[in-house]
């Protein structure tokens, strides 16, 4: 009897371990910078399938390491952004060989250890701008703002680390793009791996009386055309083209062949002042933008909710990034996923119902 009871138990339990998160036409990601095991838990707990890391180094032995404590969990390391030192590429100064040659190598470690796509930027101070961390979103919840011509408060300062202060003309950072695509662009190629380039975040032409090249959707579109290759590719920030005003639906279509990775995020106002929201209360239609994805062919790449609002309990320690927005953030993200998906598999059978002779 007690036998038979542990042998009902065991079943049930081996039931469980066996549920997987169920396939969707975008692989649902999470950024954990150093990822902690209460992270990749909760990560895997709630649908994610990709997990998002900062540069942990160029060596295999450091890319291959990180992917096995992520894959322990049932989860892959898909895509390695922010803080891959890249200066003196973006600015042409001396030493950017030997950053373009530690770009090489971590791409091959990427090929090699299974990490699909490379999030890189072309930002003069290498990483995004806020005002103010603390602006009330609905019930309290806190978000940050920009505002043209204030100055920066974001405690998130570690990716400014490189920022000496150098203002590079937009001519000649269009120049460094192409030199710098130019020599990884084969070796992407070669490794199985896949740029995404993001755009400067703020999106301004002049962030702190420094000149940016990527503020746009035609911008990016150039940068993808610069150097064709599938491996040379965008990551399409939905949060970012809507604070620089532009119709992030028509942004979508015009460069989805390019789109290798989405950071679903949208925004309230458009620069010179603009702040961030949860994903169901900005101005942008997001439903929409699901749909137009999937319709464009953007499929099986990583989509991730990017900046979310600081809830209740949470210190804003790292804001945009704290746990509870994001856990809720996943949860819209694999729902409208959900509606899309099966809303077409249900408008198709539908039709199918309604062609049969004699109904
Ligand atoms: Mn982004």
């Amino acid at each position: 009897m007690a036998s038979q009871k542990a042998a009902k138990k065991a079943k049930t339990l081996a039931f469980e371990s066996e549920r997987l998160p169920r396939p969707r036409f975008m692989r649902p990601a999470l950024l954990l910078m150093v990822p902690s095991e209460h992270h990749l838990r909760l990560a895997a707990q709630i649908g994610v399938t990709d997990i998002v890391c900062a540069y942990p180094g160029s060596s295999y032995e450091e890319v291959a390491a990180l992917q096995a404590k992520i894959a322990a969990f049932g989860l892959r390391m898909t895509v390695i952004e922010r803080l891959v030192p890249h200066d003196k590429i973006v600015h042409g100064k001396a030493g950017r060989e030997e950053q373009i040659e530690n770009f090489k190598t971590l791409i091959r470690s990427m090929g090699r250890a299974g990490v699909k796509t490379l999030c890189y930027n072309w930002m003069p101070a290498d990483d995004w701008s806020r005002c103010s961390v603390t602006e009330p979103e609905r019930g309290g919840a806190l978000v940050t703002n920009w505002i043209e011509g204030q100055v920066s408060a974001l405690a998130d300062e570690e990716g400014r680390a490189h920022d000496d202060g150098t203002a590079t003309s937009a001519e000649q950072l269009w120049l460094n793009l192409e030199y710098f695509l130019k020599a990884v662009v084969p070796v992407a190629e070669e490794a199985g791996v896949e740029l995404a380039l993001h755009p400067d975040d703020p999106p301004v032409p002049v962030l702190r009386g420094k000149p940016q090249i990527m503020y746009n959707v035609a911008a990016m579109e150039r940068a993808a055309q610069l150097v064709p290759s599938p491996a040379n590719g965008l990551c399409f920030c939905q949060g970012t083209f809507a604070s620089g005003g532009e119709d992030v639906l028509a942004g979508i279509r015009r460069v989805a062949p390019y789109i290798k990775y989405v950071h679903f995020r949208d925004v309230v106002g458009a620069v010179p002042h603009f702040q961030e929201c949860f994903q169901d209360n900005g101005k942008t239609d997001m439903a929409a933008c699901m749909a137009a994805y999937k319709e464009a062919g953007v499929r099986d790449v990583a989509i991730r909710p990017d900046h979310v609002p600081t809830l209740d309990g949470e210190e804003n320690d790292h804001p945009g990034y704290e746990m509870l927005g994001r856990l809720w953030a996943v949860g819209y993200i694999n729902g409208m996923m959900d509606t899309i998906e099966h809303g077409a598999k249900r408008a198709k059978k539908e039709e199918a119902e309604l062609s049969q002779p004699g109904i």
